[in-house]
């Protein structure tokens, strides 16, 4: 390819920076994210001073013999997020994060999106196994109210914006029971967009959990996790070279590498404390933090966490960890037993990949002695094979490298060297065929998730998978210099779907590519 000189000149520039500003700039690094600390404008609430809130479960509108039907309307809303401050967020229904949606497996849920934002959106239904059209493609656009066509700020790739200010998402659900979560996931866009409050749970349940003796109702809490940072007046703060999110796209080139908040958020809380009984609870962790990773662990005691089901829903039989490193995206399935502690302990949530005030999440206070009927079995499910056997008949084998890539000047991210461009395909799998996927990250850290379908990771960096790789996943952590190879099948629809890196920065910034399941 032949390149003029002041092209050549931009992208030496561009490869300057992008050489230089992990290193000196990515003040975070010690950190284990990657990304860059966006320090708030404003004095930080203190840790452990509000209770956990809950998000509500959103009741249907009504049901039928075929389905559940939900209506959503998409919107800014005001939060007090700060104490004594007030918050606009962008969420479903006004509020963040938005109303947690219970489905059971196998039975339809229609979700109707409306969206009264001045902006596009496009939701995802992230770990759902869902037909493409209904699966919140990036350029699968709800328009603001008023606007007809393509107005979606990306010109040359504005097509599929309907031009219509709702849509019903069609979930058939067959899938397992999971903590499965919604957000927002328009083309180059979806940082700042799920920043300000575009997110939610999405729980299915089945038979075979339910007849499982483990905490249920009240003892059965989502636990959203993520990061944010607080302009002077308690406004988010993002650095949106565009904070309209009408005009151009990207970040100030300071935050490339992912932007990272420095107030930890739990279900919408900074640093919340929960009470508890002597009893054992059931957590669905989830990291919905744009840049941030996590390595999550118990004070005092290093007490273990009980793995009971990952992003695909139960393990085969429980996990414990003493600590588990989360990736944006992923979702870790945990009982806590309380019974080992005194009525009046405090236990500390601790993020042992944080300094200062990150390096804490939240706080459990055991409050009351309770009895408690509820056990982890050490069976939990009737997992299929799906392992270096199963590799070994597999179809093909596909590498995706997921590195920097030059882009006139720009400094983008990309899949093996290209940047998203809706109109290539990566990949075109036959419905139903086994494949191995080989993903390998540098320079930096990129959390992969693959729209449709569940995998298992078979292999890291060429050994045994970790503990934390285990059971079904849509998404598969990998730090710099990482690679692993994961074993998919694919199943459900045919159609076109997206894979990327869940680094939200670097998804905007094109770390992404096409699927089509042929
Ligand atoms: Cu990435």
């Amino acid at each position: 390819m032949e390149i003029s000189r002041r092209e050549f000149l931009k992208l030496g520039l561009a490869g300057g920076v992008a050489l230089t500003l992990p290193l000196s700039a990515s003040g975070c690094s010690g950190e284990g994210s990657t990304g860059t600390l966006l320090q708030s404008r404003t004095k930080l609430p203190e840790p452990f001073r509000v209770p956990l809130p809950i998000p509500p479960v959103l009741e249907p509108v009504r049901s039928d013999a075929h389905a559940d039907y939900y209506e959503i309307t998409q919107k800014a809303g005001e939060a007090e997020i700060l104490p004594g401050k007030k918050t606009e967020v962008w969420g479903y229904n006004g509020i963040f994060p938005g109303p947690t949606i219970e489905s059971r497996s196998s039975r339809r849920t229609v979700v109707c999106q409306t969206n009264a934002l001045p902006v596009p959106v496009s939701t995802h239904l992230h770990g759902g196994r869902t037909p493409p059209d209904s699966d919140g493609y990036p350029t699968d656009l709800i328009m603001p109210r008023g606007t007809a066509h393509g107005m979606d700020g990306h010109g040359s790739m504005g097509h599929g914006g309907s031009g219509h200010n709702c849509k019903d998402y069609i979930y058939p659900m067959e899938q397992r029971a999971a903590t499965l979560w919604y957000h927002d996931h328009r083309m180059d866009f979806t940082g700042p967009q799920v920043w300000r409050g575009l997110a939610g749970f999405h729980i299915v349940r089945d038979d075979e959990e339910d007849a499982l003796p483990l905490p249920k109702d009240e003892k059965d809490i989502p636990l959203m996790i993520c990061d944010r940072s607080f302009d002077v007046d308690g406004s988010f703060l993002y650095p949106s070279l565009d904070p309209s999110l009408q005009g151009k796209p990207g970040v100030e080139d300071d935050y490339m590498d992912g932007v990272l908040g420095d107030t930890i958020l739990v279900n919408g809380a900074p640093w919340p404390v929960l009470e508890v009984s002597n009893t054992r609870y059931r957590f669905r962790i989830l990291n919905a933090s744009n840049a941030r990773r996590y390595e999550l662990a118990l004070e005092p005691g290093n007490a273990p966490f009980v793995q009971v089901g990952s992003a695909g829903g139960l393990l085969g039989a429980p996990i414990r960890h003493r600590n588990i490193r989360i990736a944006q995206a992923e979702r870790f399935d945990v009982v806590i037993d309380f019974s080992r502690y005194e009525v009046g302990t405090e236990i500390m949530l601790k993020n042992r990949m944080g300094e200062g005030k990150t390096a804490n999440i939240m706080l459990f206070r055991v409050t009351r002695q309770e009895k408690d009927e509820s056990a982890v079995p050490e069976r939990l499910a009737d997992m299929e094979e799906f392992d270096e056997l199963t590799a070994s008949s597999a179809g093909r084998t596909r590498e995706f490298r997921f590195s920097r890539v030059g882009d006139d000047g720009r400094v983008m991210w990309g899949i093996n060297g290209e940047p998203f461009d809706p109109e290539r395909m990566a990949a075109r799998p036959e419905l139903g065929s086994t494949e191995i996927w080989h993903f390998r990250a540098a320079p930096a850290s990129h959390p992969v998730h693959l729209h449709l379908v569940h995998f298992k990771v078979l292999s890291r960096n060429g050994g045994r998978p970790l503990p934390t790789d285990a059971g079904w996943k849509d998404t598969v952590d990998l730090t710099s210099g990482e690679e692993a190879r994961v074993i998919v099948r694919f199943d459900g629809y045919r159609g076109r779907y997206v894979f990327h890196c869940h680094n939200l920065e670097h998804e905007d910034m094109m770390m992404m590519a096409n699927f089509e399941v042929m």
